[in-house]
């Protein structure tokens, strides 16, 4: 599955997932070639738990022919796509989506191949040596759709509150392929229907944007996730229907007040969890029964929000979060980037694409309610604090809705206080540093008082403590499961009980596999400071932590 609810009645798809043919392309001799399933992490086979490089999958497609769109949930980290030997698509990153429109294919038997490479050469600005494994491979979904001569790029839908109720605004955009300069596009959504004739342009899209008033809506909230669906669909000269998309979105709102963030006008508490997608034996292939798993088992401690640290996620994932009513921080992908990273000549180009298509992509969820950049990167240069006006822009311009953060570490130098919504800030007391967790966070926030920060919400985005799972002791020393729980109380108790923090979003859910070249390495290869492992096995922490987050409410004002 791509998503976790039908997109199509109309539009055929079906789904490239399973076995592929997978080779080493640089290597002569054919060490390696084996079949690979489809979505998978090529470290799950044996002779490549450690290979970084290129490798090629391949697999035949029979087809009626016409016009073909490749959809790819996500190739780590870049992809060459080939059609029958034809270069057709070349992407970058492993965390957005990407598709292919291949237009009047023959009927019958074709090559597909793609490309995968998890080098971190010059050209790669993001995917670097870091805290997380770059995994190599087809990581997600892939699905092979049939058009006819026009199909729906995209509806999104933006929630509105007004006095009276709530509205939804829909945009939609279409392309064309072949066939007339005009279509009927015929859209509903909560039993409002609309219907209207859109003329292409000379590029071939069309684009709508419509503001209907829907009555009696039942609200997204953590509590009761109500989810409501709109149907566009293309129609001939006849009426009859030749595309459609279905999507799925909620009503609620997300802002902030002076140093509070509301939720449907609520002042939000938030009990969060970093989690990497990672899992075990999977790597960053995390299958739905594990990501559903993950879901019941952060349920379970009371937390109500997830950020997908430090990249966008699998929108299966997302598809979930919004069921599940979990909310969620979505991050472009980046972490920890210094300047000379920053430097890279790829890196504008590179981050632009990737919050273009998270943005494009995710826009619906109702579950996404920050988005956030650039994690811990150079804010305190100059030309750091230019790039992260760059991308706050971007993503203001593409999403007026959500609120816009950034979690640094540089505390006391930090110049974009001034810039996110929220201010967002990691720390390590009682781990990195001899602090206790009120010293340090009075200390920086006396300096990001006079320093652009004064009167927004703070939310305290990571902090936590490493625990090797089962490495237990009366000493309570570092390392310890011991250490951890009581550690995380303490950070929960100080900064959940303070009216001028927002929340806590602890690190992390699990544990992660890093890269053996990363600077900081680990014990085991791994960041340990899950309250699970990696096989999601409970350390003493997430029985403290549940303890403690499901006391928390979820609103400010029931305390
Ligand atoms: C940082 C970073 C995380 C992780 C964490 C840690 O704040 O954002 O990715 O590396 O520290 O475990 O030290």
């Amino acid at each position: 599955m791509i998503r976790l609810f039908d997109t199509h009645a109309v539009r055929l798809q079906r789904e490239l997932n399973g076995l592929w043919k997978l080779h080493r392309p640089d290597e002569t001799e054919q060490a390696g070639t084996c079949t690979a399933m489809i979505p998978g992490c090529w470290e799950m086979l044996r002779g490549w738990e450690n290979y970084r490089g290129r490798g090629e999958y391949t697999r035949e497609i029979i087809t009626g022919g016409g016009n073909l769109r490749l959809v790819f949930g996500g190739v780590s980290h870049t992809a060459d796509v080939f059609w029958d030997g034809q270069k057709v698509a070349h992407h970058y990153n492993a965390f957005t989506p990407f598709d292919v429109v291949l237009t009047d294919v023959a009927a019958g038997s074709h090559t597909l191949s793609v490309c995968a490479d998890n080098r971190y050469t010059e050209d790669s600005a993001l995917h670097i040596p870091n805290d997380y494994h770059t995994y190599g491979g087809i990581t997600r979904p892939v699905a092979l759709e049939e058009l006819g001569d026009a199909y729906i790029r995209f509806v999104h839908v933006t929630p509105i509150r007004y006095a009276g109720g709530w509205m939804a605004r829909i945009t939609a955009e279409v392309r064309r392929l072949s066939g007339a300069d005009s279509v009927g596009l015929r859209m509903s959504l909560c039993g409002v229907e609309t219907e209207d004739t859109l003329t292409f342009d000379e590029n071939g899209t069309a684009s709508l944007t419509r503001t209907v008033a829907v009555p009696d809506v039942r609200e997204w909230t953590p509590e009761d996730p109500q989810l409501y669906t709109i149907t566009a669909c293309l129609t001939d000269e006849n009426g009859h229907p030749t595309d459609d998309l279905i999507e799925r979105f909620g009503f609620r709102e997300i802002r902030t007040e002076g140093t509070k963030i509301l939720l449907n006008g609520r002042p939000l508490l938030v009990k969060g969890f970093n989690r990497h997608e990672d899992y075990g034996i999977f790597g960053c292939a995390v299958p739905e029964n594990a990501m559903h798993h993950d879901l019941e088992i952060i349920r379970s401690t009371g937390a109500n929000l997830i950020r997908t640290c430090h990249y966008p996620n699998d929108q299966r994932f997302l598809d979930l979060c919004d069921e599940y009513g979990m909310l969620v921080w979505e991050e472009a992908h980046a972490r920890g980037l210094s300047l000379e990273r920053m430097q890279n000549p790829n890196f504008r180009r590179q981050s632009a694409d990737c919050i273009a298509e998270m943005v494009e992509h995710h826009y619906n969820h109702p579950s996404i309610v920050f988005w956030g950049i650039l994690n811990e990167c150079a804010a305190e240069t100059e030309y750091g604090r230019d790039c992260y006006a760059e991308q706050f822009a971007q993503l203001r311009s593409l999403d007026k809705t959500r609120l816009l953060t950034t979690a640094t570490c540089k505390h006391f130098s930090d110049l974009t206080y001034g810039m996110p919504d929220v201010v967002s800030l990691n720390l390590y007391p009682q781990w990195y540093s001899g602090n206790t967790p009120v010293q340090l966070y009075e200390k920086i926030k006396a300096y990001l008082d006079q320093h652009g920060g004064a009167g927004k919400p703070i939310l305290i985005s990571e902090c936590g403590a490493g625990a090797v799972y089962g490495y237990r002791g009366f000493s309570e020393v570092k390392w310890t499961e011991d250490y951890q729980a009581k550690l995380l109380a303490d950070l929960i108790d100080a900064y959940t009980t303070r009216e001028d923090i927002s929340g806590i979003i602890l690190w992390q859910y699990a544990d992660c596999r890093v890269d053996e070249e990363w600077f900081a390495s680990r014990p085991k290869t791994q960041n340990n400071k899950g309250i699970v492992d990696m096989y999601r096995r409970p350390k003493m922490g997430y029985y403290t932590v549940r303890d403690m987050f499901t006391k928390l409410p979820v609103y400010r004002e029931e305390k």
